[in-house]
């Protein structure tokens, strides 16, 4: 069961954006001649999908979903109690890598992902009563789900590297920046994408009770859609409702916009670091972050 989805058919996002994070950061520090990433990096590498994995699988188990990647998920096959063994294995397997590598600042980075994955889920269970404060609590969540593993695997390959506080510092709002960009198109993706290309269903997440970025924005221009997020979109109707709401307005141009700014910030940092082809290759990635369609 936790060899299900280490078939090749996931995207591999976090994997390439710290392996090229790696060696942005080598050659920076002075690796020019040879920036290829060290084995404790490529650990890090196959650790934070790892991680990624099992809180794949426990989401699942959250939500009761049926599919996953386009196939049915380990909860669907083998039940829940197995799916939350499933996850919690994969996530002690990674553990070890993680301990393995011997590194005990690197150890603290990691550990604090898992924290905010299960901080960020417990956010989501919960909805801000104060309207003005929905949107600031969807982006911390948005962070703490999806933005810190990739923020502190970055900075953990980068302190790897050797490198100073400085680009620490770097690696670590490229990560943070991409991360959150990489959710709101996730969220975007959710009303725009078909059953068939996303290997999930779509509007998923209202179904869920689930108010992103597209929905909030909506709100502004439709107040009424603010009870039904309050009650989580749960009486008949709301679904359609809001999913019109947000097709009607321009919000999911609005949420574009703001995903464009974040990438824009994680250009503006990892151009800090010295020219080099894996230093372009995360610039052009922010570019595919912002079009992807899957
Ligand atoms: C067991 C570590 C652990 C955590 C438990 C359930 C939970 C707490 C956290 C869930 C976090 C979660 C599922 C965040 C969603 C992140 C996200 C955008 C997933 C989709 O990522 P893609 O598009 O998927 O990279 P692929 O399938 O390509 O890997």
């Amino acid at each position: 069961m936790s060899h299900y989805y280490f078939d090749g058919q996931g995207k591999a996002f976090r994997p390439m954006v710290v392996l090229l994070m790696s060696r942005a950061c080598n050659f920076h520090h002075g690796a020019a001649e040879n920036s290829l990433a060290l084995p404790s990096q490529r650990r890090i590498s196959m650790i934070a999908e790892m991680i990624h994995t099992a809180s794949l699988v426990h989401d699942d188990v959250i939500d009761e979903a049926d599919t996953r990647r386009g196939k049915a998920c380990v909860s669907y096959l083998h039940g829940q109690r197995k799916a939350i063994l499933t996850g919690d294995y994969i996530l002690t397997v990674s553990s070890m890598a993680l301990a393995a590598i011997g590194n005990k600042d690197v150890v603290i980075l990691l550990s604090q992902v898992i924290e905010d994955l299960v901080r960020g889920e417990f956010m989501q269970l919960g909805t801000k009563e104060d309207e003005d404060e929905r949107f600031a609590h969807y982006l911390k969540k948005t962070f703490k789900k999806t933005a810190s593993l990739l923020a502190h695997s970055c900075r953990a390959v980068a302190v790897l590297s050797g490198s100073s506080k400085d680009v620490q510092e770097v690696a670590y709002q490229y990560g943070k920046n991409l991360g959150i960009a990489f959710q709101l198109v996730d969220d975007m993706l959710d009303f725009m994408s078909t059953e068939e290309l996303m290997g999930k269903p779509t509007a998923a997440d209202l179904k869920l009770g689930l108010a992103t970025a597209p929905v909030l924005f909506a709100a502004e221009k439709y107040p009424e859609l603010n009870a039904m997020i309050m009650r989580r979109f749960s009486e008949p109707g709301d679904v359609e409702l809001a999913r019109e709401a947000v097709t009607k307005t321009d919000s999911l141009q609005q949420a574009r916009i703001l995903a464009e700014q974040y990438c824009r910030e994680a250009v503006r940092q990892i151009q800090q670091l010295a020219p080099s082809p894996e230093r372009e290759a995360l610039v052009t990635l922010t570019q595919k972050v912002l079009n992807r369609k899957k």
